[in-house]
């Protein structure tokens, strides 16, 4: 038998079949940077032929987030997944959730590892880990994302780790692992900075648990950008707009506060937007994930540094940070999710939060992950945690989707994800909507004023003005008109013909 130390070197063939119908199995990855990748492939195939001979094979899924190819593609396609949790991003995963073929829990991402530790989703029967390296003692060095990895290792019955040869073992320079005790034992986390280290570059296991090692070779397969479109840019000079103004007016620190931005192409046009105003300081972030806008910028000296879980970057970003990784390693912390986006250390550093939402009402309820209310596109991921406890919580969004024919203002959300205390500015290509200090029906007039496309504000004018008046004026028989038109007709305001 081939070894690796003092463990059993599998194939990712031999490796599933450690797995059976009906197991709870983790996997490594905070979207595809880190994910395990060689065991997933061979355990779809695997899959497929149980399925062949009549047996049943399905699995319950845990990630950091969403994840790669492998998982919520090859896996969801062969119809191996019967439970997922806590974000996706597939179109194979997606299709199957919302025929309700697989259920799924959508979660904020900082509460996944204690929701693990203290066994609310019960045992995880194997843990697949990618890394760059594991020590005979159990030091797990990871690869391009720490995400929950350090929870599934010390939580999961078995373990196989996945070695990476792709990866550079240097990655774990710029690792910090540090898992919290459970309640009542939490003391403050000690990140006053963005850049604090508190951990060790290393996640552990109890080499006992490890019952093979799988090599691999295969890069994390993160697509580049599409470089910013009009509509992304002018909601970016918004946004670098709104931000110089509160610099002036003192409300924001000459030298900013940390920032945050979501996922996707708005905020990666915040970022380039950023990175090229000249007023705009040099600044730190506190983030989710590291973005290929944020390679540049850390390059160009305009980010001084980041903190994120994962490096959701293109192959030829992350060549660029290896290659010159004595630049970049002091400049770039990655934690476990729980300290990636903890909520007192959001709320501690007075981060910035620029999330992109589907769709806001007229008071400033956000809907960010599921159309009509109904189907999923992602999830919340991190947006929820971030947004709640910031210091400036901004929600970015084009004012229509799909050629006009959806409004991304709209009456009543269908499903809310941040609601209207949690959503201070709200931004779309047409405007800005600050809704600091304003009361229900300010906070309408501003939204459909600033934010709402013309062809929609008509329309959301006779809803307010026709509306019952409470607090909040509403007309629960007309306040989902504009969806059911969607889905009746396809278009949000039907033409006569239609
Ligand atoms: O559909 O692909 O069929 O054309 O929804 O919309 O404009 O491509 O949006 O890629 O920027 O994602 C909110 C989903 C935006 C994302 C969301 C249709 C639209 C298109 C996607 P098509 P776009 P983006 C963590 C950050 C939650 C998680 C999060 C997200 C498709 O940002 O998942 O914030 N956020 N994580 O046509 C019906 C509407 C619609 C609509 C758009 N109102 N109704 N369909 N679409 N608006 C924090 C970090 O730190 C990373």
């Amino acid at each position: 038998m081939s070894t690796y130390g003092p463990f059993a070197l599998l194939t990712a063939a031999e490796a599933t079949t450690r797995i059976k119908d009906g197991d709870t199995v983790a996997f490594s990855g905070f979207s595809p940077a880190g994910a395990a990748k060689a065991v997933p492939t061979a355990l779809a195939a695997w899959g497929r032929e149980e399925h062949r001979r009549g047996r049943s094979f399905r699995i319950k899924v845990l990630t950091g987030a969403s994840s790669g190819h492998c998982i919520d593609e090859l896996l969801a396609e062969a119809e191996v997944i019967a439970w997922r949790t806590p974000y996706q991003s597939g179109e194979a995963l997606r299709r199957q959730i919302n025929r309700q073929e697989v259920e799924y829990v959508d979660m904020h991402l900082s509460h996944l590892p204690q929701t693990v530790a203290q066994g609310f989703f019960g045992r995880i029967d194997l843990a697949v880990i990618e890394a760059t390296e594991v020590a005979p003692d159990g030091r797990v060095y990871l690869t391009t994302s720490i995400g929950a990895s350090p929870t599934y290792l010390q939580h999961a019955d078995k373990v196989i780790i996945e070695i990476n040869r792709h990866q550079s073992p240097r990655l774990r320079e710029m690792s910090d692992v540090f898992i919290m005790p459970p309640p009542p034992h939490r003391y403050p986390i000690p990140i006053f900075d963005p850049l604090t280290r508190i951990g060790c570059p290393y996640a552990t296991v109890d080499p006992r648990k490890v019952i093979g090692i799988v090599e691999s070779d295969d890069p994390d397969k993160i697509g580049a950008f599409a470089p910013p479109d009009a509509v992304s840019n002018q909601i970016a000079g918004h946004v670098v707009a709104f931000l110089l103004a509160e610099k002036r007016a003192g409300r924001i620190p000459p030298d900013l506060l940390p920032l945050q931005a979501g996922v996707g192409n708005v905020a990666n046009a915040v970022l380039a937007a950023l990175g090229e105003h000249p007023e705009i300081p040099p600044f730190k972030m506190y983030s989710e994930v590291l973005q290929d806008a944020m390679v540049d910028l850390l390059a160009d000296g305009k980010l001084i540094g980041a903190s994120a879980t994962g490096l959701t970057i293109s192959s030829a970003k992350l060549k660029q940070i290896v290659d010159d990784i004595d630049f970049f390693a002091p400049r770039i912390v990655l934690r476990p999710q729980e300290i990636s986006n903890h909520p007192g250390i959001i709320r501690r550093l007075g981060v910035v939060a620029m999330n992109t939402a589907l769709e806001a009402d007229v008071y400033g309820n956000v809907n960010s992950s599921h159309v009509y209310g109904m189907d999923v596109i992602n999830g919340i991921g991190g947006s929820g945690e971030f947004a709640r406890n910031s210091y400036i919580s901004i929600f970015m969004t084009p004012s229509v989707a799909k050629n006009g024919k959806i409004s991304a203002i709209v009456p009543m959300c269908p499903h809310v994800d941040s609601n209207e205390h949690s959503v201070q500015i709200l931004v779309t290509e047409q405007g800005l909507a600050d809704l600091r200090g304003l009361g229900p029906m300010q906070r309408a007039r501003t939204i459909i004023d600033r934010c709402a496309h013309p062809a929609y504000r008509d329309y959301l004018d006779r809803y307010i003005r026709e509306a019952r008046s409470g607090h909040i004026r509403h007309d629960l028989q007309r306040c989902f008109e504009l969806h059911r038109n969607l889905l009746a007709y396809g278009t949000m305001l039907p033409t006569e013909n239609e």
